[in-house]
């Protein structure tokens, strides 16, 4: 198992917590997204996955969504 950490800024309601846990399910070996939602600042996401996953691909992921990876 590979658990990653990320943070996303823009994430301000239960229904933006959803698009982003949609998004990030949908990629390749990801079993489960865990978001800590902080609005108003950057929310924690947690992601576990079955290997590491691209970040460049995480960051398409939630900007599909419509919010902002920070690092
Ligand atoms: Mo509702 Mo969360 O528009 O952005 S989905 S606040």
């Amino acid at each position: 198992m590979n658990e990653q950490a990320f943070s996303v800024t823009g994430m301000t309601c239960d229904h933006c917590v959803h698009a982003v846990t949609e998004e990030l399910s949908a990629l390749a070996g990801v079993t489960s997204v865990d978001i800590d939602l902080r609005a108003g600042d950057a929310s924690f996401v947690h992601v576990t996955s079955n290997s590491p996953l691209d970040v460049d691909a995480v960051r398409a992921a939630i900007d599909e969504a419509g919010y902002e990876l920070v690092f």
